[in-house]
């Protein structure tokens, strides 16, 4: 029986705001006690207050004096938390896993014993793929398999390449971590060779004659839980996208930079591949988006809204480049209209970070208008934040699929106004977002795979069900109260939208990962955390 106590399973780092959840009607005289069993420290909690998005009521126990590194635990009349750490360190291993996930879903490449341990399998996805309703095939090897399914996409793509590169712009030591991948060992850093596995592929899904980009690579449908060499059916390469191609775009001249000093040549490659992808995008226009052509029906990543990806194109270029057309083309944007967002539907958010930090000139009415929206932004979240007993920036409408990466996007716009105002209450905003994802939520589990006490078993994430254990290091989808999958229904229904969360391989609208939420929870910790 789990407590209804809820911590940050991994625990606390000595000088953080630390605070346990406890679910009651009444405050609470709460203990904290360290591994002998000895009391720390004796304190009585906040009021009980409702939360609608647990339809219960919950306090809160503040323990942020206990600063001495240590083991401890929350006690509560006769209940007692998971133990959990005080100490610096404690987010290493976690860190090193979530990163070594992109390693293990690499695809169109074999994986021995020796870096993937039991995930192990031969080369997969290598046959060439055909274009869609034409006799042509095309070699497009390589890359990560999106999520749980093996398709690959390069929406999704773009959007964690972004995320990666500001984990690394916010903490450098990432480049420093031996990811224990075949590579390692070499001048360049693992990080940024694991990246560029990932951009090889984007490469090869663009035109040459045209410079437009497909939108994806998959087999028709979705396959068995098996091993990604065992499904074996066509590879179909779907149409150009306006979404995939300024996605595309925006990913490979951020990307430049970090590649100049090691490879000129393949910088140049992805400067040219991104003016070209830009140059063109505008000319494919589908009417409401991404659409499943007929017969295929693996993910969309269907956006209905394409401005943006444009607007983060226009930004990312002038950053890259510094050509006045890109400038004015963003410029135009935001004086339509400042957008946000880091996730993968909505990516303006990257857009602003571009312009607010390129060597190039800007204009200032531009830069005090984003960073006035951006404030603005974080304010909004600060007002949920303070509502919320859990202490995230949601309300009850906000458990949506893919609530988690929600929670870490909004932690990065909290972050992005403490930046810009240097107020510390932001800061610590944004960390209790992660507290919430390593176990201070009200579903009381930790939400990547293979940390803490109480875990996740049963992500929706082929590789895993296939060995029959959780790969360590993902970051699984989180309650979603749309019900969007039958296991979803059958354990979910009636409960308050906080609590739609199931831990069954069945449910991927709960519990399946992804790429760009494993990159978005590493670019909130990068930010807040170093
Ligand atoms: O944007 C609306 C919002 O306005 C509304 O309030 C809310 C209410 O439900 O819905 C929001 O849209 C949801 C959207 O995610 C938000 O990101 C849709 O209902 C929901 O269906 C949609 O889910 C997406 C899902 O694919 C289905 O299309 C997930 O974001 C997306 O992460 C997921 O991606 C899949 C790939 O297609 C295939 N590979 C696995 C991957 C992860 O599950
Ligand atoms: O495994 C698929 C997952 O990656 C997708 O996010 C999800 C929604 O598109 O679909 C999953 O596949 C399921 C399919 O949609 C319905 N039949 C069962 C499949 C496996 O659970
Ligand atoms: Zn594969």
């Amino acid at each position: 029986m789990k407590s209804k106590i809820y911590v940050n399973e991994i625990g606390y780092r000595p000088n953080d705001r630390k605070v346990a959840i406890y679910c009651g009607k009444d405050a609470v005289n709460f203990q904290i006690l360290d591994k002998t069993g000895a009391c720390v420290l004796q304190k009585v909690s906040s009021e009980s207050r409702y939360n609608p998005s647990t339809e219960n009521y919950e306090v809160k126990c503040d323990f942020s004096e206990v600063k001495e590194v240590g083991e401890y635990t929350v006690k509560v009349a006769d209940e007692v938390s998971v133990p959990f750490a005080v100490g610096e360190d404690i987010y290493n291993n976690p860190v090193k896993s979530i990163m070594r996930f992109f390693y293990l879903q690499r695809c169109g490449t074999e994986l021995t014993k020796e870096f993937a341990g039991e995930y192990a399998h031969p080369s997969c996805h290598d046959t060439p793929a055909r274009i869609y309703g034409t006799e042509i095939f095309r070699e497009v090897n390589g890359g990560w398999h999106d999520a749980g399914d093996y398709g690959r996409y390069i929406v999704a793509a773009a959007v964690t390449l972004a995320a990666l590169f500001h984990a690394i712009e916010n903490d450098e030591s990432l480049l420093k971590v031996d990811m224990q991948i075949p590579e390692s060992g070499q001048a360049i850093p693992d990080l940024l060779t694991e990246i560029r596995y990932e951009l090889e592929w984007m490469l090869k899904m663009q035109d040459e004659a045209t410079g437009k980009v497909y939108h994806k690579v998959t087999c028709a449908g979705f396959c068995d839980f098996i091993m990604p060499e065992y499904e074996k059916e066509e590879l179909v390469i779907c149409p150009f996208s306006l979404t995939a191609t300024a996605d595309f775009a925006a990913c490979m001249a951020m990307a430049v930079k970090f590649y100049a000093p090691y490879d000129k040549a393949f910088a140049e490659r992805m400067a040219e591949a991104a003016k070209r992808a830009y140059a063109v995008m505008r000319e494919i226009q589908v009417l409401g988006g991404f659409l499943n052509p007929e017969g295929v029906v693996t993910g969309t990543y269907e956006d209905k809204y394409e401005l943006d990806e444009q607007y983060w194109a226009a930004a990312e270029l002038y950053k890259a480049f510094g050509d006045e057309l890109y400038k004015n083309e963003f410029e135009n944007y935001v004086n339509q209209e400042v957008m946000h967002g880091y996730g993968w539907e909505d990516v303006a958010s990257f857009g602003n970070l571009a312009y607010l930090s390129t060597s190039y000139p800007t204009d200032d009415k531009i830069v005090d208008m984003l960073r006035k929206a951006m404030v603005d932004k974080a304010d909004a979240l600060m007002k949920k934040y303070e509502a919320n007993n859990f202490e995230i920036s949601f309300d009850e409408k906000d458990f949506i699929w893919g609530s988690n990466m929600y929670i870490a996007e909004n932690g990065s716009h909290l972050f992005d106004a403490y930046k810009i105002t240097g107020k510390e209450e932001y800061l610590v905003a944004a960390r209790e977002h992660i507290n919430y994802i390593f176990g201070k939520n009200p579903c009381n589990v930790c939400f990547i795979t293979g940390v803490g006490t109480n875990q996740v078993y049963n992500p929706h994430h082929r590789p895993s069900a296939a060995v029959k254990k959780a790969m360590a290091g993902m970051l699984i989808g989180g309650p979603d109260s749309g019900l969007h999958d039958p296991d979803a229904v059958r354990d979910c229904t009636g409960l308050a939208p906080a609590l739609c969360y199931t831990d069954k391989l069945l449910s991927y609208s709960t519990n399946e990962v992804t790429i760009y939420w494993n990159s978005a929870l590493l670019m909130l910790m990068a930010q807040v955390l170093s």
